[in-house]
């Protein structure tokens, strides 16, 4: 009997039915509490305020799985219809029924996220794009500190680029009394979430203009491979910038690159790492599963690492998108080509499109942990590990997929 295929094939069942039932029974309450019509319009709001403001894809799985699974839509195209339906039904509802969103909190605070485009329109940008941002203060230089909370050395820069996940405590000086703005624009440039940074309440910073779409090139995706094929290859510095690195940073400005990172101190582990485990990004557009090694997380075993051991993780990005890498429970050095001493601390780490990076980790904390890409929709559907951290004989080490001992890496 081959149980454990039906089950994985009928997960997406038994999500569904459960949030349905979730939805059935607000619905029902709502109806008993202010009758079928209110009730029903009302539990509709709520499923619209979780497709369109939050980055959770559990809103828009209602409507999205169904779809898929009749008209055999991908992904993309389902996604996408359901936002159409989530807008349209609000359009509807603030047009004839306002009065609607009284009802509850949440409907409340979706009323007025929906009729203040300013600043709350931001939080529909950011969660449709579940995204990578360029953040800046037009007209100010910002003082970056800190990388994912561990202490950097001070490093002044115009703006950063951030994946989920990742976080920068920067320090910014106004310089006259007037409203700076606080603009974080993704790549897609298809709009701002802008904030701003003022001296009393109500002023507001300019609305900066808009730049370039990046959109990601043949550099992407062949850099590796060419470079690998030929090493003597010379490359213009037009040839290296891909999409990817087009961050539209004005010429005389800069932009935070993880190679200007340096920790603040000293790190205790300066250890050459013991071995380098593989880590490979990829994916099939067609089932849209996400994968490491070529393996979705149900179908794969743990990475192991003995309790004190120093390794490498090799990742290697052959999908077209960046993924946001990160780790709990224990920090990675990025190799970025500082000094042993002053590999900065990071919990994720975004490796870009057709590119690979490499970190160092001491497993130094003992346990299980979940190891993912932090684009959210990404994870579940399978680009997930558990690291087990174990204090073992080394007799006991079970081999884990694709490690190459100790050996040097060529950046
Ligand atoms: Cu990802």
């Amino acid at each position: 009997m081959k149980l454990p295929p039906v089950i994985t094939r009928n997960k997406p069942l038994i999500k569904f039915l459960l949030l349905l039932g979730f939805l059935g029974a607000y619905f029902l309450y709502l109806s008993m509490e202010y009758g079928a019509g209110t009730g029903g319009v009302v539990a509709a709001l709520s499923w619209s305020f979780f497709v369109l403001c939050t980055p959770i894809a559990d809103g828009g799985f209602l409507l999205d799985f169904p779809i898929r699974l009749l008209l055999g839509l991908p992904m993309m195209i389902s996604e996408i219809v359901v936002w159409t339906i989530a807008i349209s039904l609000n359009g509807w509802a603030l047009h004839y029924s306002p009065g609607d969103y009284d009802t509850t909190s949440l409907t409340r605070l979706f009323h007025t996220i929906l009729t203040q485009p300013y600043p709350y329109w931001g939080i529909i940008f950011l969660s449709g794009l579940g995204t990578f941002l360029s953040l800046r203060f037009p007209g100010l230089k910002m003082s970056v500190v800190q990388a994912d909370g561990q202490n950097v050395e001070p490093v002044t820069i115009d703006e950063f680029r951030f994946a989920p996940a990742e976080t920068y405590d920067v320090i910014v000086t106004p310089k006259e009394d007037k409203a700076y703005t606080i603009a974080a624009e993704p790549m897609d440039r298809t709009g701002f979430a802008l904030g701003s940074l003022a001296t009393a309440e109500g002023m507001k910073g300019e609305i900066p203009a808009q730049r370039p779409r990046a959109l990601l090139s043949m550099a992407d995706m062949d850099m590796e491979q060419m470079m690998k094929d030929d090493p003597d290859m010379e490359m213009t510095p037009a040839d290296m910038i891909s999409g990817w690195a087009k961050t539209g940073t004005p010429e005389g400005q800069k932009a935070l690159s993880y190679a200007d990172l340096r920790y603040a101190g000293v790190q205790k582990d300066q250890r050459e790492p013991q071995r380098t485990i593989d880590v490979r990004l990829g994916g099939n557009m067609e089932r849209y599963i996400w994968t490491i090694n070529g393996k979705k997380f149900s179908e794969a075993e743990p990475i192991r690492l003995k309790y004190g051991e120093r390794v490498r993780l090799k990742f290697t990005n052959e999908s077209m998108m960046a993924h946001p890498m990160h780790l709990h429970g224990m920090f990675v050095q990025l190799e970025n080509g500082q000094p042993a001493a002053k590999l900065p601390n990071k919990h994720t780490v975004i490796v870009p499109p057709g590119q690979s990076y490499s970190v160092l980790l001491t497993a130094d904390e003992v346990g299980e942990w979940a190891f993912h890409c932090h684009l959210l929709y990404h994870m579940a559907s399978g680009m997930m590990r558990q690291v087990v951290v174990a204090k073992l004989d080394a007799a006991d080490m079970p081999a884990t997929e694709t490690t190459t001992q100790g050996g040097h890496h060529a950046h």
